[in-house]
């Protein structure tokens, strides 16, 4: 087989532990990024299809167990309280409403249910409830995650305990662009709940949205600074930005499509051992866009109509389109 000299000139390979891993630099991540298209592409096929099986999809369904009125600013978010988006808030819903929904999720073929909260971080009061929902979404023999903002004292232990598999806490962007889209927490915060979900013996999900304005050396800088993760996360969301009116990203210039691919295939290469999913966003793509995601090593999404307050494609176009692509479910 012959490569290109552009392919063969940028090293791709895994270290076989993660000890020895090698770390990337912004450069080399850009680098990846400026390869032709169908290099980038077979170069991440290639390791995915070491790493994984290609034709292999998991799917998690999301819930907004708490949605609206959070006192974050995050631009891009329908959520925050600083914003006029329109959204109807709710408050923390009853243990037994949320198992029905993930009873739900599981007989449409969902293999993980992740519950996700508007807040800056839980209260106690709230953890329990929250512990609950944990417990007796794993008793339906589902994989559990949570989404619930900054945790603090032993609460990463609690949720270990109660059955968590999964804690999604995104660094979402670039650290030199971390401060133009969110002020009211720093970056520093989230990388301090990600080592307690880590130390805790939960696994990690961890990703970020592109689509912001962040630019190439932007989206190499954030996946630099998942691959570099002592132990790089288990899931890595990329999320396309869903431009939420209201927002100050709602007039955010769209993402040329192939080059949210090219992120997918740089996610691939620099993290091959890791769920690489392809997230909010895919409403708005064609079944052609998603299917080149998947070919450049997305192995996992999110499945089920709804977002947290935004769409997702219905659950009979994905299993039209895993027909015809000829995917499994994991
Ligand atoms: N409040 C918690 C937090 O911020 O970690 C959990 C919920 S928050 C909505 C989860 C993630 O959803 C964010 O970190 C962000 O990456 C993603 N997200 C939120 N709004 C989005 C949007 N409009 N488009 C794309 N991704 C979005
Ligand atoms: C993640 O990285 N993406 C999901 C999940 N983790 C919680 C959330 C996407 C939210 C999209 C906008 C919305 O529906 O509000
Ligand atoms: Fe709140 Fe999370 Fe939305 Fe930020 S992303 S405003 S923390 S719900």
């Amino acid at each position: 087989m012959t490569m290109t000299s552009a392919c063969r000139n940028v090293d791709t390979q895994p270290a076989a532990n993660a000890s020895a891993r090698r770390k990337w630099s912004v450069v080399e991540a850009e680098a990846l990024f400026e390869l032709p298209f169908m290099d980038l592409v077979f170069r991440a096929q290639q390791l995915h299809r070491e790493n994984f099986d290609a034709n292999a999809v998991q799917r998690s369904t999301l819930l907004s167990i708490k949605t609206g009125g959070c006192s974050e600013d995050c631009s891009y978010c329908s959520q925050s309280a600083r914003y006029k988006t329109g959204l109807d808030r709710q408050q923390l819903m009853a243990v037994a409403e949320v198992v029905e929904k993930a009873r739900e999720a599981k007989a449409k073929g969902s293999s993980r249910f992740c519950m996700g909260a508007a807040w800056k971080g839980p209260k106690e009061r709230e953890m329990e409830t929250v512990l609950a929902m944990v417990r007796e979404v794993k008793a339906l023999g589902m994989e559990t995650c949570v989404t619930l903002g900054m945790l603090k004292g032993d609460q990463a232990q609690q949720l270990k305990e109660a059955g968590l598999d999964y804690y999604n806490h995104n660094v979402d962007t670039a650290p030199e662009y971390y401060d133009k889209v969110i002020t009211t927490h720093s970056l520093a915060d989230r990388l301090d709940t990600i080592d307690q979900v880590r130390n805790a013996g939960i696994n990690v999900c961890s990703g970020g949205i592109v689509g912001m304005g962040e630019g190439r050396s932007g989206r190499a800088s954030l996946l630099v600074q998942l691959a570099n993760m002592d132990r790089p996360p288990e899931s890595v969301p990329i999320n396309n930005l869903v431009a939420i009116p209201g927002t100050p990203l709602a007039d955010a210039e769209k993402l040329d499509p192939f080059e949210f691919v090219r992120t997918i295939a740089v996610a691939r290469i620099m993290m091959p051992g890791s769920f690489v999913r392809l997230s909010a966003g895919r409403e708005q793509m064609s079944d052609e866009l998603q299917a080149l995601c998947f070919m450049a090593g997305a192995n996992s999404i999110f499945y089920g109509n709804r977002l947290l307050t935004t769409d997702n494609p219905e659950a009979d176009r994905d299993e039209t389109l895993f027909a015809r692509l000829g995917l499994r479910p994991i």
